[in-house]
């Protein structure tokens, strides 16, 4: 049993928590599968990991670089206020979850593995259960499992008795939580890269779903038949056409932005905090460091247009002999190499203002719980949602939803974070499914118990039905093939 641990420690720590080799992994299980010769599948390996490693150095660069201009706010008006984001809430599990439940970390990690598996099955008998994704963001998964460990001890104390009872049903919820929220992505992701074969595994997939969905039943086509306008199609007149380059509008957005965040930290907290020399240039510091934002941006399209192909080729391979019918779950960074680029920063700001206006609100309710925009959720669950709703409702939806995403995040965090006690704790993963999603299944656990345990699996496991029932023939031909799903589509 010890050696079986041990090696399980091993490949969790190095692979299933690690994307990059998760998803080199899978490329090469797939190549192999599909009996590649063995430099092909060589090669793909390589470019899947360097492809993600480039990935992660964006969006690392991006979360590095900004979450401490957003978060030197709190420090700066010496806020006792709890960050919204997955980090932070994965820190406040590790430290808090001991001293509140009396149960350690480590069982969260075991939660991680078993929920993982009840994916893969869940997935191998998409015959019945109709679920078709798998999720290959391990980071993502650790974030989660963590969350998700600490909602459901609250919500249902009267498993902590019972270990073994308790994993059990940890992990159906979380792992059903994964395969049907993944799930959700497949058809808009095939919509958004006209079928590459991938659907996001993040934290706002439900969030994903509904905004979709909103952005084309209130801003989709017009009566009047004609098309919505979306951010690529708006040509800007004069000296605004500069707008319609991603990179220019990235850096000038982001340079008033984030700007205006700087100069209000000021330049002696910058330099005791050490993001800035004693001696260095003000303007120039500021306006490098807001420009970085284009740059990580360029590197993460360019690790995503480096692995996916791969990835999606690659996994043809397990669709066709492992898990029939199947696509792999990607990072929502992902999405950012398809779609409008200028989604992007517009879906960031719109969720910003909304985020503000939130904590403005909080603030004056005095709400007991406070909170402090992650830059996490504030910009990836809300760029990735604007991509979406851009792609049915134009830019409007662009902004709007993003903007109510916003809202959402901070209520529904500041909500669920101090009931079930993780604001103490200085964070809560803050993310769409986590700040929505999350906090009603634990309401309904909550209150209903067995039956409230049995409430939220079922209703999971009616999702994928109810998609399937709406489009019999087109559900399982949109992951299988694409074209012949497009030509069914034309004819109806
Ligand atoms: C998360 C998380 C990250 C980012 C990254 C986005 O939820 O933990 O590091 O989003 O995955 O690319």
């Amino acid at each position: 049993m010890n050696i079986i641990m041990k090696i399980w420690e091993y490949f969790a720590t190095n692979i299933l928590q690690q994307p990059a080799f998760m998803v080199g992994l899978i490329v090469a299980i797939g190549y192999i599968l599909l009996k590649k010769p063995w430099y092909d599948v060589l090669s793909g390996v390589i470019k899947a990991i360097v492809g993600y490693l480039i990935l992660t150095v964006g969006s690392g660069g991006l979360v590095s670089n900004f979450r401490p201009v957003l978060v030197g706010l709190k420090d700066k008006f010496n806020l006792d206020a709890m960050v919204i984001d997955p980090y932070f809430g994965q820190n406040a599990v590790t430290i808090g979850v001991e001293e509140v439940f009396g149960k350690g970390f480590g069982q969260a990690m075991v939660l991680l593995l078993i929920a993982f598996i009840v994916n893969i099955l869940l997935v191998r008998f998409s015959k019945y259960t109709k679920m078709r994704a798998l999720f290959t963001t391990g980071h993502v998964q650790v974030q989660q499992a963590a969350t998700a460990y600490w909602l459901i001890m609250f919500a249902c104390p009267f498993l902590l008795k019972n270990n073994t009872a308790l994993l059990v049903v940890m992990a159906i919820i979380l792992g059903l939580y994964w395969a049907v929220g993944s799930n959700l992505t497949i058809k808009p992701c095939q919509d958004i890269s006209d079928g590459a074969g991938f659907c996001l595994a993040h934290q706002q997939m439900f969030g994903i779903a509904l905004n979709y969905w909103l952005a084309e039943k209130f801003f989709g086509k017009k009566k009047n038949g004609k098309d919505v306008k979306k951010i690529d199609d708006i040509e800007l007149p004069g000296f605004m056409s500069i707008f319609n380059e991603n990179m220019v509008c990235t850096s000038i957005l982001m340079l008033i932005f984030f700007g205006a965040i700087l100069i209000i930290l000021g330049r002696d907290y910058l330099i005791e905090g050490g993001f800035m020399k004693e001696g260095q240039s003000m303007v120039f510091y500021v306006i490098q460091t807001c420009l970085y934002f284009a740059v990580y941006l360029a590197i993460l399209q360019l690790g995503v247009r480096t692995f996916v192909t791969e990835l999606t080729q690659s996994f043809q391979g397990i669709a066709d002999k492992l898990l029939p019918g199947s696509v792999p779950g990607v990072d929502c960074a992902v999405a950012f190499g398809f779609g409008s680029a200028n989604a992007v920063p517009l879906g960031f700001l719109a969720g910003f203002a909304g985020q503000i206006i939130a904590i403005i609100i909080l603030f004056l309710l005095k709400s007991p719980t406070l909170v402090i925009c992650g830059f996490v959720p504030v910009f990836f669950d809300n760029a990735t949602i604007a991509i979406f709703a851009n792609e049915k409702g134009g830019i409007k939806a662009a902004l709007i939803l993003p903007f109510i995403s916003g809202l959402c995040q901070v209520f529904g965090s500041a909500f669920i974070a101090g009931w079930v006690g993780m604001a103490a704790y200085g964070g809560y993963l803050g993310m769409w499914d986590w700040a929505v999603v999350w906090p009603v299944m634990t309401v309904v656990m909550k209150y209903l118990s067995y039956a409230g345990i049995a409430i939220c699996a079922i209703a999971l496991i009616l999702i994928p039905q109810l998609q399937y029932r709406r489009d019999k023939k087109g559900y399982f031909l949109m992951t299988e093939d694409y074209e012949a799903y497009k030509k069914l589509k034309e004819k109806n």
